[in-house]
C-alpha cells in the first residue's frame, strides 16, 4: 500500500511495507534533567520537546506494522570500541566512561544509556547499539534494512545536527530515502537544529526530505 507524506521540498510517496521508523539516541543521559547532557550546562527541555511527537509517530508506526528501530550511542565498559580520537575530545572528568550523574557516561548497561521510558522499545523492536554518531558505522543496520526490504526511513531523534544528520547522510549514500521529522528531532542549540534541517532539504532535497509528526500520522492513519 502506498503512502504520501507531506514534506519539504516536496511530498514523498513510499510503500508502507518498505518504510521503517528510525529513532536515534533518545537516551536518558541526553534528554532527562539530572543527566549527562544537563551536567554540561545544556537546556535538556529543547530535546525533551521531541518526546511527545515521537510518541505519536511511534504509536502510529506500531499500529501500521512498520519496522521500528531504536538506536543508542554508547560503548563497551572496557572502552575497547571507543576510538581514542572520540574519547580524548571530552572535557576532563566528563569523558566517555567517567562517572556521570546517571552512571558511567555513554556506557552500555548504565541507567543514563537507556532510552527514555516514554519511548521504551516494545518486544521485537530492533535496539541498535552504535559506537559512532552515524547509525551505520560499525553496526548491522544496513544488513537489517536490506533484509527487510526497507527503502524509506522516517527519522526521529537527537541531536539534529550530530547523530541525526550523520545517520541521514550515511543512509542517503547507501540509497535509502530519508524523511526527517522536524518536531521529532532536537538540539541543545536552536540554530543548529534549524540549520541541520535546512541543509537536508536544500537544493531540491540534496539528501532527504523534512516533514513532521502530524504529516506522518495523517499518512499512516
Ligand atoms: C548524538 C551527540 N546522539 N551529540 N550524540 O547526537 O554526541
Amino acid at each position: 500500500m502506498s503512502i504520501r507524506i507531506d514534506a519539504e521540498p516536496e511530498a514523498v510517496t513510499a510503500e508502507r511495507a518498505s518504510t521503517a521508523l528510525l529513532i536515534i539516541d533518545m537516551q536518558r543521559d541526553f534528554l532527562e534533567p539530572g543527566g549527562f547532557g544537563e551536567s554540561l550546562g545544556n537546556d535538556v527541555s529543547r530535546l525533551a520537546a521531541a518526546i511527545a511527537p515521537c510518541q505519536a509517530v511511534l504509536a502510529t508506526a506500531r499500529a501500521a506494522g512498520l519496522l521500528v528501530i531504536h538506536t543508542r550511542e554508547g560503548h563497551r565498559p572496557d572502552l575497547t570500541d571507543c576510538p581514542p580520537a572520540k574519547w580524548e575530545r571530552g572535557l576532563p572528568g566528563r569523558r566517555i566512561g567517567d562517572p556521570g550523574p546517571m552512571g558511567r557516561i555513554l556506557i552500555r548497561g548504565e541507567a543514563g544509556h537507556d532510552i527514555v521510558p516514554a519511548l521504551a522499545p516494545a518486544p521485537g523492536e530492533v535496539v541498535l547499539d552504535k559506537p559512532g554518531k552515524g547509525a551505520f558505522c560499525e553496526t548491522d543496520l544496513d544488513l537489517i534494512l536490506r533484509n527487510r526490504g526497507i527503502r524509506t526511513l522516517l527519522v526521529c531523534g537527537v541531536t539534529t545536527e550530530v547523530c541525526v544528520n550523520t545517520t541521514v547522510r550515511e543512509a542517503n549514500d547507501r540509497g535509502f530515502r530519508c524523511v526527517v521529522l522536524a518536531d521529532c528531532c532536537g538540539s541543545y542549540f536552536p540554530d543548529f537544529h534549524a540549520a541541520g534541517l535546512a541543509m537536508i532539504k536544500a537544493q531540491g532535497g540534496i539528501f532527504g526530505w523534512v516533514s513532521d509528526s502530524a504529516a506522518v500520522v495523517r499518512a499512516l492513519a
